[in-house]
């Protein structure tokens, strides 16, 4: 089955009937690129990067946050070389950072490939990933980093000790002021940790739900 039902339409049948949502539900829009790789703490990010045009990679973006005791890395790159390899690695940071995985993804004949790794969580702390992509003599290097306490319940915004779509319908009901939120469930719904609670936090928690 196409993916041919968009994200928001996904989130408007949720918002409206409560629906659950499977993978084949979901389309993500492109994210809004920016020109410079900043590096910000938090739950999680998702901040394009922009290549220079004349470099063989033209774009690379990564996702980065950790829900319910799992780490999820998203990641897609462009470039005008069919040779693309992607390598992702996750740390646990402290006094001596621990490197927690490391998983390389190669690719041939392809432009523009997309992917995704996911690791779980089990300690408190703060985690940093670092994307890695090489394609034709180019290398490009995102990092990101994210704190992760597992009392915080972060997308769980019903507190049932699971992250469904009735979550992400919550996250989406407090971001277009349905329901009051408070300073408590700002912090549970602001899930990629930006200071705002909007339909980019609900699409993270949908995500997690449909696990993809
Ligand atoms: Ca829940
Ligand atoms: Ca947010």
């Amino acid at each position: 089955m196409k993916r041919t039902v968009s994200f928001l339409l996904a989130m408007c049948l949720l918002l409206t009937a409560g629906i659950t949502a499977s993978a084949e539900d979901v389309s993500i829009p492109d994210e809004e690129l920016s020109t410079e790789d900043i590096p910000l703490g938090g739950v999680g990010e998702t901040l394009p990067s922009m290549v220079p045009s004349w470099k063989v990679l033209k774009n690379v973006s990564m996702s980065f946050y950790i829900l319910a005791g799992k780490a999820d890395v998203f990641y897609t790159v462009s470039s005008s070389s069919p040779k693309i390899t992607v390598t992702v690695e996750i740390y646990k940071n402290g006094l001596f950072p621990k490197k927690i995985t490391e998983k390389s993804f190669p690719t041939a004949d392809r432009k523009y490939v997309s992917g995704s790794l996911s690791v779980p969580v089990t300690e408190d702390g703060t985690y940093t990933v670092k994307l890695t992509v090489v394609s034709g003599g180019d290398r490009h290097v995102m990092k990101r980093e994210c704190s992760y306490r597992a009392a915080d319940y972060i997308g769980d915004v019903n507190y049932n000790g699971q992250i469904q779509a009735d979550d992400a319908r919550r996250v989406l009901r407090y971001a277009a002021k349905l329901d009051r939120m408070n300073a408590d469930m700002k912090k549970v719904c602001d899930v990629d940790c930006n200071g705002h609670v909007n339909a980019a936090d609900a699409r993270i928690v949908l995500r997690r739900a449909a696990r993809l």
